[in-house]
């Protein structure tokens, strides 16, 4: 089993052991891949900094990187659908929302691939004939990349894009649940034209594959996209080398309507905002914080959309979400609405396990609506991750902010309401990365995406996106170099 790509070759665990991916949909066996420790990624490592440090990558003009990227994206569309398969088999995701993660993707791609050469660093004024300054960006050097099982392969890319348009060489470690597609993406960037070590991969869990690179000195930077838990785990470790960090930690969302929205809209993104791929979405619709005076109206036509909702697997075409990535994370969000429950939130609709015998071997579970939740409760404080929405009522504009402000996280958040200006108010206010008016999840490769408090620390996408992988070096020459002589010596 040869599944690790270091320095150039695919190499096999050195310790051994493999792991099961079995497709959440249906429990079937995809693949047996190899298991990786502490020792592969260590390999890995040096192999990174082996090409950082003597290979062609850092100083290829930055205009090539970019070409190189490019051809990233165009190979990449010519095997969408392989990708997208091998994507939906490990995740059990429906095909066609795969397919346009891979359009994302290549989208990505593009994006960097054009910024790339764009700014070749500025002169600066120094005010002084016999100076010359200048300010020039370089790579941060070897990447530490941690990826998450949710959109396995378009978290990869808005790291890997922006670390190989910067000229950094990476590890990447994927979630071990959903290798497949990122072992594709080491043979597509190979054949697009990435060095030999530029690129590497390591597969296994966290701990054992994934903690080096928070930790080894050779790592200059680490970004991670996964639980909170788990992003405190690695800031904490690579503050001890004072790694670069860029973490994406996650939402707890709100989705604020007022009484003026157009209430068909607004109840369809409502639906969309939390059950699109069963709620596995750091951007997810979480918390619905809903005007008091359609309350009942709103949730009512919530819940009926949401026992609407077809059920199904990758490749069922009727299927409109698929299950959650495994076993233990379902258990996870039962847990979650059993604590909510307890706390004294309604159960609205769903709350369990489908009954039908088609998903007992996959890990379904039903649309599930909390009314009533207290703010403050662990229900709208806590992610479940899960096809699980909250709901809470609000007064006036100053009470849905207060409300929708009120979490530890802050990734994104929407407003919806047919007054203009107070769209653009309630968006002001709103403490999060990304804000939607009268929409939901839209994002776009030249914005930035990033989190405010504790979803949180550096920016993916857009121009400062690139940023996070250059260091920028003031250079400053003196033109007429000579003893300063500002101490005589005498007294
Ligand atoms: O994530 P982990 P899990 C949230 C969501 C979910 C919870 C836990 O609420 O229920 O996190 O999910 C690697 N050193 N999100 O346990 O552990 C791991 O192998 C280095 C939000 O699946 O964060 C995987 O590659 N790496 C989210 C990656 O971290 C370690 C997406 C993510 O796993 C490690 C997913 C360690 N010590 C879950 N421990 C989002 N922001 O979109 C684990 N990993």
């Amino acid at each position: 089993m040869a599944d690790f790509f270091i320095g150039g070759q695919w190499v096999g665990a050195r310790a051994g052991g493999t792991r099961e991916i079995r497709c959440p949909a249906d429990g079937s066996l995809v693949a047996e891949v190899a298991e990786g420790t502490r020792e592969d990624t260590e390999a890995a490592i040096a192999a990174a900094r082996a090409a950082f440090d003597t290979g062609p990558w850092p100083s290829t003009p930055a205009p090539e990187r970019g070409d190189i990227l490019l051809r990233a994206a165009e190979l990449l569309e010519q095997r969408k659908d392989t990708f997208a398969r091998a994507e939906s088999l490990d995740t059990g995701k429906r095909l066609v929302e795969s397919e346009y993660d891979m359009d994302d993707i290549a989208a990505c791609f593009r994006y960097f691939g054009k910024l790339a050469g764009q700014d070749a660093g500025r002169v600066v004024d120094t005010g002084n004939p016999d100076a010359f300054s200048r300010v020039v960006y370089e790579p941060v050097g070897v990447c530490g990349l941690i990826t998450p099982w949710n959109y396995p392969l378009l978290q990869t890319v808005w790291k890997v894009a922006p670390a190989l348009a910067a000229g950094n060489t990476f590890v990447l470690k994927p979630s071990e649940l959903t290798p497949h597609t990122c072992v594709l993406l080491m043979s597509l960037l190979t054949d697009a034209g990435v060095p030999a070590g530029v690129a590497n991969l390591v597969l296994g869990a966290g701990p054992a594959a994934g903690a080096p690179l928070s930790e080894h000195p050779d790592v200059d930077l680490v970004s991670f996209t996964g639980g909170l838990a788990t992003g405190k785990v690695i800031a904490a470790a690579a503050a001890a080398t004072v790694k670069k960090v860029a973490l994406e930690l996650g939402g707890k969302n709100p989705n604020v309507v007022f009484a003026d929205a157009d209430f068909d809209t607004a109840v369809d993104y409502a639906i969309t905002a939390i059950f699109l791929h069963s709620g596995q979405v750091c951007s997810a619709g979480a918390r619905l914080i809903v005007q008091r005076e359609i309350h009942d109206e709103f949730v009512a036509e919530v819940v009926r959309r949401a026992e609407l909702i077809r059920l199904g697997g990758p490749f069922d075409p009727d299927a409109e979400t698929g299950p959650l990535i495994s076993a233990a994370h379902r258990e996870k969000v039962e847990q979650y609405v059993a604590t909510a429950i307890e706390e004294g939130a309604v159960l609205r609709t769903g709350g369990r396990r489908p009954a039908d015998e088609r998903f007992k071997d996959g890990y379904f579970y039903l649309p599930t609506v909390l009314d009533d939740v207290r703010q403050g409760s662990t229900a709208v404080r806590e992610e479940s991750f899960g096809p699980v929405l909250t709901v809470e009522t609000f007064t006036d504009e100053d009470d849905a902010v207060r409300i929708a402000n009120d979490t530890h996280y802050g990734l994104a958040g929407a407003v919806f309401t047919n007054d203009a200006s107070r769209a653009q108010r309630v968006a002001n206010r709103l403490r999060h990365g990304t804000i939607w008016i009268n929409d939901f999840h839209p994002y776009l490769p030249q914005a930035e995406w990033g989190g405010y408090k504790q979803s949180g620390f550096g920016r993916e996408l857009g121009p400062t996106g690139l940023a996070e992988y250059q260091e920028a070096k003031h250079i400053y020459q003196n033109l007429r170099p000579g003893p300063l002589r500002w101490f005589s010596g005498e007294k």
